[in-house]
C-alpha cells in the first residue's frame, strides 16, 4: 500500500516537472564567461559546458579575456544567431542596461550566473544563481578576529574593481571586524582575482614601510592567496604562521596550501553552477517566473580539516 503511494509520487512528480520544463536538446544557448583568471572561473566553466553536453543543448561559448566590451559583443552576436537563451558571468556590476534591452527586446531570457549586476529595472534578466559575497567577506573576518584574539595588521588582496564578489566581499570583512579596533587593514589594493596579481601585490606590500607590521591576509579568492604565499615565502617568512592567510572560494588548490599549513582558512564559494543555470534556462522557456535570486549555500574551512576532504573536493 505505501509502496503504491510512493510510487504514485513519484510519478505525479516526474509529470509535474517534466511538464513544466522544455526539452533542451539541440536547443542552442549562449555563455558569455569572463575568462580563464582563476581556478574557480575554469572550474565554472566545465560545469557549464558538462551540463550542456549532457542535456544535449547546441552551447556556444565565448572568453570575454576579462573585459565586459567583449562581453557585450558575445552577447550581441547570441542575439543575432537567434539563440533562445543567454546565460552571462557579468565581470562588473554597472554597463548591462543597453544590451539587456537588446535581448529582452528579442524576447531571449538572460540567465545570470556567479555575479551580480546593478540595473534598476529587473525584468532585464529572468534569474541570478550566485553565492552571498557579503556572507561570505563576513565569514572570513569572523574568522580571523577569532583566531587573532581581536588584534592583527591585515593586508587586503581584492578582487577585479567594479565585480560584484570583489565589492560585496570587502563589504562583509569590513562589517566583521568593525566592532574589533585593533583589526587594521593596513594595506589594501587590487590583484585582479589572479595569482600572478596576489603575488605581485603582496610582493609590493611587504617591501613598503609598512611591510614588517602585516600580521595577517585577507585575500577575496584563493588564487590570489596563493600568489600571495609565494612571495610570503620568498621574502623568508612563513605563511600560515608569520603571516595567517584567509580567504575565499574552496579551490582544490587551497585545500592543498591548508594540508601543507601554509593558508589558515578559506570560505567555500561553489563554481558548479551548471545545474542550476540550465534548470532555470528550462523553467524560463517553458514560461515559468523564476525567484530573481537563488542563493547557493556556503561553507569555511580550516586547515585542520584540509587533509581529511581533499580527496573529496569536486574542483
Ligand atoms: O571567487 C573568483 C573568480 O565570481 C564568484 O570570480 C566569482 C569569483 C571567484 O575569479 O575566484
Amino acid at each position: 500500500m505505501l509502496r503504491h503511494a510512493a510510487i504514485a509520487i513519484a510519478c505525479l512528480a516526474f509529470l509535474m516537472t517534466s511538464s513544466a520544463r522544455a526539452d533542451l536538446k539541440d536547443v542552442p544557448v549562449g555563455f558569455s564567461q569572463i575568462g580563464a583568471e582563476s581556478a574557480w572561473r575554469s572550474a565554472e566553466t566545465t560545469s557549464i559546458q558538462e551540463e550542456a553536453k549532457s542535456r544535449g543543448v547546441d552551447l556556444k561559448f565565448a572568453d570575454a579575456q576579462q573585459k565586459q566590451e567583449n562581453q557585450i559583443k558575445a552577447v550581441r552576436s547570441f542575439i543575432s544567431q537567434k539563440v533562445k537563451a543567454i546565460i552571462i558571468a557579468p565581470v562588473v556590476e554597472t554597463g548591462w542596461e543597453q544590451v539587456l534591452r537588446d535581448a529582452k527586446r528579442a524576447k531571449i531570457p538572460v540567465i545570470l550566473v556567479d555575479r551580480g549586476i546593478d540595473v534598476k529595472d529587473d525584468s532585464l534578466y529572468a534569474t541570478l544563481i550566485a553565492s552571498d559575497f557579503v556572507a561570505e567577506g563576513r565569514m572570513a573576518g569572523e574568522w580571523l578576529t577569532k583566531k587573532t584574539g581581536g588584534k592583527a595588521n591585515i593586508a587586503e588582496l581584492q578582487g577585479t574593481p567594479g565585480a560584484a564578489p570583489a565589492i560585496d566581499r570587502k563589504k562583509g570583512f569590513a562589517e566583521a571586524i568593525a566592532a574589533s579596533p585593533d583589526m587594521k587593514i593596513i594595506k589594501t589594493q587590487t590583484g585582479d582575482f589572479t595569482r600572478a596579481g596576489g603575488k605581485q601585490v603582496m610582493e609590493a606590500f611587504l617591501k613598503s614601510p609598512e611591510g614588517k607590521e602585516i600580521t595577517a591576509v585577507y585575500a577575496h579568492n584563493d588564487d590570489m592567496a596563493l600568489g600571495a604565499i609565494q612571495a610570503i615565502e620568498e621574502a623568508g617568512k612563513r605563511p600560515g604562521q608569520d603571516i595567517l592567510i584567509v580567504s575565499i572560494d574552496g579551490v582544490r588548490g587551497a585545500f592543498e596550501a591548508m594540508a601543507e599549513g601554509k593558508l589558515n582558512c578559506t570560505v567555500e564559494c561553489s563554481p558548479l553552477l551548471g545545474p542550476a543555470a540550465f534548470d532555470a534556462v528550462e523553467a524560463a522557456l517553458a514560461g515559468k517566473e523564476l525567484a530573481k535570486k537563488t542563493i547557493v549555500k556556503d561553507e569555511r574551512y580550516e586547515q585542520s580539516q584540509a587533509k581529511e576532504l581533499l580527496p573529496t573536493r569536486k574542483y
